[in-house]
This record gives C-alpha cells, sequence and structure tokens, in this order.
C-alpha cells in the first residue's frame, strides 16, 4: 500500500492531523495498536483553549463542541478555607476556555473521518517507522497474523507517550528532559452535579484537590495521592471524605456525593524530546511531551503542534516548499517549554510535596495570596491559562 502521510496514533493528535491534511486534499493512513471502542473509553482531559476550539471549527468536527460544550470565563482557586475567581475573560480582554472532554473531541473527530471515508485501521500490532532518515520511509505492521507495509513520504509519529515513534529514533540524536513527581491523582467521574458552576483548583495540606466536570450534570473530580496507592484502597465514600475535607467549608457543604462510574490514578510527570523532527518522522502531542494536568496543557499541546505540522506539510505538498516542515521542531518547541513550565509552576504552587512541612505551605499560601491580589499576577495566570497564541 502507499500514501502521502502514515500518521501512527488515532488520540487526538493523530485525528487532528489527519482531517487537516484531509481537508487540503492530502491522502494520509492512521495506524492504532488498539479499537476504536477502547480509545473511546478513555477518560483524559477537560478543558479546551480557544485555538484549540479554533483547529477544531477548521477541521469541521466542532458542531456538537458548540451545542454540548461548556465556555467556562473563570475559574476559583481555594486555599486556607478560602476561594478566589480568577476572571479569566476579564484579565484576558475577552478570552475563555471551553469545558468539553477530551473523549467527545474524540469521537467527533473520528466521526469527521469516518463521514469523509479516510482510512484507519485499528488493531494494527507491532508499527514501526522505517527508513526516515532518507526520501522513501515506510511503515510496518501486524494485523490478524499478517505482516503489512505501508510506504509514504512522511510518517507522523502521534502514538502518545508509551508508542513506537519516538523508540524508533536513535538515541544519538534526541534528547530527553524529564521530571517526575512525587505524587498522582485519582480522578472518579460521577453522574452528580458539579459542587460550582466553574473549576475549582483547591490547595490543601492534606493535598491538592480539583472540581471539574464534564456537563451540568456529570462531575469529574480528582485528589493528590501517594503514587503506590491503589484504586481499590478508594472506595467512593473515602474519595468524598477527602476531596471535601479539602475545600472550603461552604464547597465541602454543597457537594452532592453519589456513586462513581470510573475511578483512575495517574502518574504526573513533566517530560519533553527534542527535536521533534526526525528527517521524515515527526513527533506530535504525548509522543514528544508530557505535562502534569495541573494546567490543563496536554491535550491543548496536542493541537497546537498539529497546528505548525499540517501548515508546514499542506505547504510542502501545496508550495513545494520544506520551510513549514524545516521549522516545525523549533515552532512547536517553543510554545511547548512554555507550557511545560506554566504546568510545572501550577503544580509546584498547588500539591503537598513529601518536603513541602509548615514552612512550604505558608509559602505556597503566599504566593496564592499574592497570586489572587495582584492583577499583574493574576493577568499572567490567566494569559497561561487561556492558552498562548500559536
Ligand atoms: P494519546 O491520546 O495518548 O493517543 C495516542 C494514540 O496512539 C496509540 N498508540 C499506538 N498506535 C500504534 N502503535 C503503537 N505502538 C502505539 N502506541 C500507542 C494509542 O492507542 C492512542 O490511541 O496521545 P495524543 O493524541 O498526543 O493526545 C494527547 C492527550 O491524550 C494527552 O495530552 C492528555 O490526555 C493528557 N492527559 C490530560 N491532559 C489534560 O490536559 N487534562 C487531564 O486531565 C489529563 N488526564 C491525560 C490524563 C493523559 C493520561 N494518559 C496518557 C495516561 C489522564 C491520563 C490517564
Ligand atoms: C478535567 O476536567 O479532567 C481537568 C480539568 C482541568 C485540569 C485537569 C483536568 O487542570
Amino acid at each position: 500500500m502507499r500514501t502521502q502521510v502514515v500518521i501512527i496514533g488515532s488520540g487526538p493528535s493523530g485525528l487532528l492531523l489527519g482531517q487537516m491534511l484531509h481537508l487540503a486534499g492530502i491522502d494520509a493512513v492512521i495506524l492504532d495498536r488498539v479499537s476504536k471502542d477502547y480509545i473511546l473509553g478513555r477518560v483524559r482531559a477537560g478543558v479546551l483553549e480557544e485555538g484549540m476550539v479554533a483547529m477544531l471549527e477548521r477541521a469541521k468536527a466542532a458542531t456538537r463542541l458548540h451545542q454540548e460544550g461548556l465556555p467556562h470565563d473563570g475559574f476559583s482557586l481555594a486555599f486556607d478555607g478560602r476561594d478566589h475567581r480568577i476572571d479569566l475573560h476579564h484579565l484576558t480582554g475577552g478570552k475563555r476556555v471551553m469545558v468539553y472532554g477530551q473523549t467527545e473531541v474524540t469521537r467527533d473527530l473520528m466521526e469527521a473521518r469516518e463521514a469523509a471515508g479516510c482510512q484507519t485501521i485499528y488493531d494494527a500490532t507491532n508499527v514501526q517507522p522505517h527508513d526516515f532518515d532518507g526520501q522513501t520511509p515506510y511503515v510496518t505492521y501486524e494485523k490478524d497474523g499478517v505482516t503489512h507495509r505501508i510506504d509514504c513520504d512522511f510518517i507522523a509519529g502521534c502514538d502518545g507517550f508509551h508508542g513506537s515513534s519516538r523508540k524508533a529514533v536513535p538515541q544519538a540524536a534526541i534528547k530527553e528532559f524529564e521530571k517526575i513527581y512525587p505524587f498522582g491523582w485519582l480522578g472518579i467521574l460521577a453522574e452528580v452535579p458539579p459542587v460550582s458552576h466553574e473549576l475549582i483548583y483547591a490547595n490543601h495540606p492534606r493535598g491538592f484537590a480539583l472540581c471539574s466536570m464534564r456537563s451540568t450534570t456529570r462531575s469529574r473530580y480528582y485528589v493528590q495521592c501517594p503514587l503506590d496507592d491503589k484504586v481499590e484502597d478508594w472506595s467512593d465514600d473515602r474519595f468524598w471524605d477527602e476531596i471535601r475535607r479539602r475545600l472550603p467549608a461552604h464547597h465541602a457543604e454543597a457537594m452532592v456525593t453519589g456513586p462513581s462510574f470510573e475511578k483512575s490514578i495517574a502518574p504526573l510527570r513533566s517530560f519533553v524530546t527534542e527535536p521533534m523532527r526526525f528527517g521524515r518522522l515527526f513527533l506530535a502531542g504525548d509522543a514528544a511531551h508530557i505535562v502534569p494536568p495541573t494546567g490543563a496543557k496536554g491535550l491543548n499541546l496536542a493541537a497546537s503542534d498539529i497546528f505548525y505540522l499540517s501548515e508546514g506539510l499542506i505547504e510542502f505538498y501545496k508550495d513545494k516548499s520544506t520551510a513549514g516542515i524545516d521549522a516545525y521542531s523549533a515552532r512547536a518547541l517553543s510554545r511547548v517549554w512554555k507550557a511545560v513550565r506554566f504546568s510545572w509552576w501550577m503544580t509546584t504552587m498547588m500539591h503537598r510535596f513529601p518536603d513541602t512541612g509548615d514552612f512550604g505551605q505558608r509559602i505556597q499560601e503566599a504566593e496564592l495570596d499574592y497570586l489572587v491580589g495582584s492583577v499583574a499576577a493574576s493577568t499572567a495566570l490567566a494569559e497561561n491559562y487561556v492558552g498562548l497564541p500559536y
């Protein structure tokens, strides 16, 4: 088989790239190691920057997002028994974020791809990129016991942190930067109305907590937990007791509880790969970088990578110019590092670390107090939270 671009990974990065290329008349095949249902069963991010919403509009996959997404003009920072609203809209001159689950973004992009008749091969195992340092790259994979080969012009590695694309790059050609945090997030989904109509990020001596949502009837809540905790250790009752203890009293009292229907623990890490291009192989999204979820940036970085990469590839095919693909890595990394910095800063300010102690707790509270009391500091937070320009 031959196509112009092989995209490895059918997550948000791969699907968005596939859609942008299709709309520009460029053929791409997407390969994923798992099934469509498995991908749609994953619960992940929930906050979309305006830049990502604009990308989904350009990808013609934003109809349901505009019907069902919840525009948010602000969020709360809770600490020391109080909470303070960060007015994103006012502080950024009219910007806001959209609360809409990654699962729904993925579903919308899959539907757009199916409607366009583009090819996705699910359950493709042992996917391997080859010869990307030359002019004639190809990808091999196995399906139903048979090995297949797809020849192409370019390979896009959109296969997440554990994918095979990054691993195919020779060690000497890649530099990896990593920071692992000494805690995880225990997250639940429950069919209960959110405690507040906006998100609440809480700093508490017992650890961080986040109240988010997927709709006006479905809540997504998280608490910081030790990395070695098991989901089985956390009954629903234990979760509800813990999150209420970490919130200001008026929220704790107002919180509606109920059975959870999803519960999982995610580790937190910051990770960046430099560069993001190796000959005719490009890395995008989680394949190239990971941020802790505190700043809600992981999914949004996938969209900005695809903005730069799709522009570069479209320029290559339309104008016979390599300027865009040559600039891809530097353009993407410049924005990635700013989001890595912001996510690290939010994580550091909001979580209890092993060495935080009473002194560290007071320093965090002083920083939060300064942040909510200073227009300059609140503006810097808001500008980063709504997303830096592409
Ligand atoms: P994805 O979504 O991981 O998609 C990668 C796709 O590649 C497939 N794949 C392979 N296919 C073929 N061959 C292989 N060898 C392959 N290996 C993997 C996978 O099956 C998958 O379909 O990466 P993408 O598209 O770059 O999208 C990035 C976002 O998913 C990610 O940044 C965010 O979800 C990160 N993230 C969160 N971000 C937030 O902003 N807020 C959150 O609350 C949040 N929660 C999370 C998260 C990521 C998690 N992961 C990766 C474990 C919670 C979790 C559990
Ligand atoms: C979510 O709704 O899952 C969510 C929201 C904001 C974050 C992280 C996760 O910072």
